[in-house]
């Protein structure tokens, strides 16, 4: 083999090189915008039952419309516990939330309306403009004993 046909052979392997290189590259580009407004986590819990962050409530949480509408104000219900398994009664509760992927809250501003007894609470106000992943988070309050749970809710 010459020198000249030694240097194509490996001008020829370069060029295979970066060819199959670049095929590469698309397969490996980051998700689009909007594959990135539509994710979902695949490991979300959608329990409407859940332990505070801190442990001191078990909240329950549940739509008074179901399923849950898509652009309509409604109401859900709420249920709160001890780890013992007291009914609460008396707390103060609040309402956040939003869509995690499209970095932005709830539409209305929900709130607990009334302390129904025996540990249940109504929250009037709730709304959801779009469909995809939601999060809803209760915050509890007793005096300045404080916890919270986060809920994933997934509109279609
Ligand atoms: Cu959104």
């Amino acid at each position: 083999m010459n020198k000249a046909m030694f240097s194509f052979a490996i001008a020829a392997i370069a060029i295979v090189a970066i060819f199959l290189f670049d095929r590469k590259v698309p397969k490996e580009t980051a998700m689009t915008m909007q594959q990135k407004l539509a994710f979902i986590p695949g490991d979300l819990d959608y329990s409407r039952t859940r332990t505070s962050v801190d442990k001191k409530y078990i909240i329950s949480i549940s739509s008074l419309i179901d399923p849950v509408p898509l652009n309509q104000i409604h109401q859900w219900e709420l249920t709160i516990k001890t780890q013992q398994g007291d009914l609460v009664d008396a707390a103060s509760v609040s309402i956040t939330g939003g869509m995690p992927m499209h970095k932005h809250g709830l539409p209305t501003a929900p709130r607990m309306t009334q302390d129904l007894g025996q540990g249940r609470y109504l929250i009037e106000g709730m709304k959801f403009s779009m469909a995809g992943w939601w999060e809803i988070i209760i915050e509890v309050a007793q005096g300045f004993d404080k916890d919270k749970a986060t809920f994933n809710l997934i509109l279609r």
